[in-house]
């Protein structure tokens, strides 16, 4: 390969500072993978002074191209050129600030605590971070989301002469993230759906961190992906900028597919010291090979984070000057838009402030009493229809399970390559992709939900874990909640799943126990905007509260609540259930009652939501004089610990369901109103 085939000598320097920024900063942390941004540097380069639709000045300009990079252990491609741009700095409520976003300082502090160059990219950290990304194959498949994203609004609210949404989404992605099953998912998603706006640039540099990819990877890429429907490009080296820039205006003109860009590199190119390419990976050039490497650059040899103002400059003209011309036209476009269409531009408006739409919750239906009731998957399906139609942008669907999970939107269409506008989403039977898109769509403003069964979230958590990290307020809509769903057996009976999605930080798990206490826990998680939501709902009937005899089911947004209080008001024990296991607790509470035992029944549909009222609140549900608490869960008891206390009882599940009717099934695992009764009497000491 040459130097750099046919770059400038300026894009050269602004290349080499590239490198040079990302093996200084890497040195200095002695952690972190240098050879990847080292060798991505002119094609990142490429993207951002040449292509990118960005306003170094206005990073949260909502109609900005998308920059994802895939493979996020090499964080500091981003970061330098995040900080060679000029991208300036916003605060975490989006508000511009003065300042870049990433300053040399927070590069020289790369990896250490409260620098926003953390070892992989972290959305929120800093201005141009449009995801985080580190798990390998998140960020591809976040990517097939923004694109998604960007042909729906394009297609909902662009006019003849008003094309307000025309950006693309740019990938760099490496070995690592075509390896793993959810870049599958995603490239079959994306070619399915025909997202032309995506690209994804593959650093085909035939290296992992154990070695060559012969060791576990031999398929051809560019025939994998045209089989997907993408189109694909092969660029022989990662160093030719005006290759580079050839194959992505060929991919411009393909209207009808996403491109595949194979690129192929050298790891730590430029690094005399073959073997360490493969150390180049996870370690640190150490400090003779990066004198040797920047001597091969042309580089002061022992500079430093140096930045030589030209670099700045020719920055400032490139990516800073057509990116600002691009946003002011679109800004004047947008304010004629505004002006012929007025609902369309205050919808576009409140989308991008993160606001709800007035009126958001009006159509939220309540449930009359019926002790029969119904699934909380059905009523489940009524309050997600009654919260679309006053909410444009909140959209979703499911893995191939919507006539399950109740999750198609009356009165919309399918979304697909002939209709983007669509608010039925069709995963096809991809929850890993399908939570990760979730997490794009949500990242483009809009709000989604994904549904599949509770049990299959196993196949999802790693998206929804990011969603939590992210903050994106992303629903799952997760029917079949428990050995409820009855004859599919223990493959499909979620038993550790409560307590596994309580365990990610941030999620909030919401298992409501009757219709009404759906409609509310589903108004009380749209408007968190901040953490996403699991909501966990039954297969089968659910008797609806008479809520003249209880308390409201709006308590339901403290996360927990005294439903039915002992009825001398003086309870000896406390009862906590959620979900399906309410009724049986309020069958349990009624027969205790009848005998005089003095019981408070407390419905927890949300734990998080409870731990976040004042310790005022949550003792007055739960004093802490009364140690006899028992707590009913057809999931294992883990997450209780904190309410039970060391007399605490739970009645639940501790092994695998089986395969029989459900009543059957809480018979057999004894979670029946008796044996509920008979633990709060030997709680209470009168077994
Ligand atoms: C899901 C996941 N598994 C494992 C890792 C740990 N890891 C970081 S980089 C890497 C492989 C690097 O190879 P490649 O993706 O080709 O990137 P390159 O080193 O060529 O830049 C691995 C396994 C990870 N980040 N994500
Ligand atoms: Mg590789």
């Amino acid at each position: 390969m040459s130097v750099a085939a046919t770059s400038t000598s300026i894009e050269l320097l602004a290349i080499n500072t590239i490198r040079t920024l990302s093996m200084d900063a890497v040195q200095k942390a002695n952690s972190g993978h240098p050879g990847t941004p080292m060798a991505l540097a002119p094609v990142a380069y490429q993207l951002w002074q040449h292509n990118l639709r960005y306003d170094p000045s206005q990073p949260l300009w909502p109609c900005r191209d998308r920059f994802v990079l895939s493979c996020g252990h090499a964080s500091m491609l981003l970061y330098s050129v995040l900080h060679l741009a000029g991208v300036r700095k916003v605060d975490h409520h989006g508000k511009l600030q003065d300042g870049p976003s990433i300053t040399l300082d927070d590069i020289k502090n790369f990896r250490q605590l409260h620098s926003p160059c953390a070892g992989h990219p972290e959305h929120g950290e800093a201005a141009g971070i449009e995801t985080t990304t580190g798990p390998l194959g998140q960020g591809v498949a976040t990517s097939v989301g923004m694109a998604l994203a960007a042909k729906w609004l394009a297609t909902r609210y662009n006019r003849p002469g008003f094309e307000l949404f025309e950006n693309k989404v740019y990938v760099l992605c490496s070995d690592g993230d075509l390896m793993e099953g959810i870049s599958g998912e995603a490239a079959s998603t994306a070619g399915h759906l025909k997202l032309n706006n995506l690209l994804w640039i593959y650093d085909d540099n035939t290296i992992t961190i154990e070695g060559h990819t012969e060791l576990a990877f031999s398929e051809d890429v560019a025939t994998r992906f045209e089989g997907y429907g993408w189109n694909a490009i092969r660029v022989d080296d990662a160093n030719d900028t005006k290759a580079i820039q050839r194959a992505i205006d060929s991919a411009d003109k393909v209207t009808d597919r996403p491109t595949i860009i194979v690129l192929k590199s050298i790891i730590g190119w430029g690094s005399p010291n073959k073997a360490n390419t493969h150390g180049a990976h996870g370690a640190p050039l150490g400090p003779d090979e990066v004198k040797l490497t920047k001597k091969f650059y042309g580089w002061p040899e022992d500079a430093q984070f140096l930045v030589p103002p030209e670099v700045t400059e020719h920055f400032a003209n490139g990516v800073g000057a057509r990116g600002r011309a691009e946003r002011e036209q679109w800004e004047a476009r947008f304010a004629a838009y505004e002006k012929a269409f007025p609902k369309e531009s205050g919808e576009l408006k409140t989308l991008w402030a993160g606001k709800l739409p007035e009126g958001w919750d009006a159509r939220i239906p309540t449930f009359a009493a019926d002790p029969k009731g119904v699934g909380s998957r059905i009523s489940s399906g009524k309050v997600l229809n009654g919260i679309a139609k006053g909410f444009p942008w909140f959209l979703g669907g499911s893995a191939d399970l919507a006539p399950s999970t109740m999750t198609l939107l009356e009165q919309t269409d399918s979304l697909s390559s002939h209709n983007y506008a669509g608010r039925n989403l069709h995963f096809g039977i991809r929850e890993h992709v399908m939570g990760a898109i979730l997490n794009g769509m949500s990242l483009s403003g809009l709000r989604p939900y994904g549904a599949t069964f509770f049990v299959f979230t196993d196949y999802m958590r790693p998206a929804m874990r990011l969603a939590a990290i992210m903050k994106q307020p992303v629903i799952y809509v997760l029917t079949h909640d428990s050995i409820g769903l009855g004859e599919d057996g223990p493959t499909h009976q979620p038993i550790e799943h409560l307590s596994a999605c309580r365990a990610i930080p941030g999620l909030d798990v919401v298992r409501p126990g009757d219709a009404n206490e759906v409609a509310e826990c589903y108004r009380a998680a749209i408007k968190r905007q901040h953490s996403p939501a699991a909501m966990v709902l039954s297969r089968q009937n659910l008797p609806t509260l008479d809520r003249t005899k209880f308390a409201p089911a709006s308590l339901c947004a403290k996360g927990g609540y005294i439903l039915a209080e002992a009825p001398s008001g003086k309870p000896a024990a406390i009862l906590m259930a959620t979900g399906s296991e309410l009724d049986i607790a309020m069958n349990a509470w009624e027969k205790l009652s009848a005998e005089g035992i003095q019981v408070r029944l407390v419905s927890m549909p949300c734990t998080e939501w409870f731990d976040e009222q004042d310790e005022a609140y949550r003792v007055s549900v739960l004093p802490l004089a009364i140690t006899a608490r028992i707590a009913v869960e057809a999931g294992v008891r883990m997450s209780w610990e904190k309410y039970l206390g060391p007399a605490g009882r739970f009645v639940g599940m501790s092994t695998f369901g089986a395969s029989a009717p459900y009543g059957a099934l809480y018979k057999h695992f004894g979670i029946t109103p008796e044996n509920v009764a008979a633990q709060v009497k030997a709680a209470v000491g009168k077994a």
